[in-house]
């Protein structure tokens, strides 16, 4: 039986890297507050939504690195597999940070309210359905859950090279074209994340601490490096919600 396999689990690497991206999430999460006190009224969400995105990851990369926000899970039917370590913390972290990401590009834009919270919806029906996949025990359940996933995700990046941008345009022609570079860097990057599900979680083709390395890379590129260049490239006129 699975419970008696030796479990597949992450080393004084996967342990190293833990706590290497908390440092990081934590000296920005304080960049971004100090940022965000001395941003005046009219420009200061954009760079607390940016400290908030940054310090739940310090928090969930704290909770990994302490040994907390794991569980084991089997990939695969077969009776021969082993059980493999599995972070849900992560997907905690997601499900609050990727819609505050959405809601930070969408402030340059300018969407919409009724536009920001369908895309929100989309953000955490892909989260929540990613999870479940996660650890799912049976492989038409896993890669189901992962195809609702996906789609969820489409829909997403949809939103946000078609009316987001058309959007960004409208307020104004340096905005649009911030918005371009920028959306599409996450589009690239946001990309990698199902990628790495599969070769981790879904498939278990690389060992648990490569995987803790991948997701590091990818999260210090998605939440500060990426936060940080909006925040310094985004003219007067793309910080507020709306139009005014
Ligand atoms: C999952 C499950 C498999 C299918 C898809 C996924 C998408 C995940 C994404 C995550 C983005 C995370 C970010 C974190 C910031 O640090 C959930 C892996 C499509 C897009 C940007």
């Amino acid at each position: 039986p699975p419970h008696l396999k030796h479990p597949i689990e992450s080393t004084q690497w996967g342990h190293t890297y833990l706590w290497a991206v908390f440092f990081i999430m934590a000296g920005f999460s304080v960049l971004f507050f100090i940022s965000s006190q001395r941003a005046s009224y009219r420009y200061r969400l954009m760079h607390t939504t940016t400290f908030f995105i940054t310090a739940i990851a310090a928090a969930s990369y704290f909770a990994m690195a302490t040994g907390v926000g794991k569980t084991l899970t089997t990939i695969g039917e077969g009776h021969h597999n082993a059980p493999r370590e599995f972070f849900f913390a992560r997907y905690i972290d997601w499900a609050l940070t990727t819609p505050l990401l959405l809601f930070d590009l969408t402030l340059l834009a300018g969407l919409p309210v009724a536009e920001i919270i369908v895309l929100v919806l989309a953000d955490e029906f892909m989260i929540v359905t990613g999870v479940i996949g996660g650890v799912h025990p049976t492989n038409v359940g896993k890669w189901g859950f992962f195809t609702f996933s996906c789609v969820a995700f489409a829909w997403v990046l949809l939103q946000l090279v078609t009316s987001g941008r058309q959007t960004a345009f409208l307020r104004s022609p340096k905005v649009g074209g911030l918005y371009n570079q920028i959306s599409l860097a996450l589009v690239v990057v946001w990309t990698a994340y199902p990628v790495a599900f599969a070769l981790c979680e879904g498939t278990g083709k690389l060992s648990p601490d490569n995987e803790i390395l991948f997701f590091a890379i990818l999260d210090v590129i998605a939440k500060p490096i990426w936060g940080a260049w909006l925040l310094l490239a985004t003219p007067d006129e793309g910080h507020v919600l709306v139009p005014e």
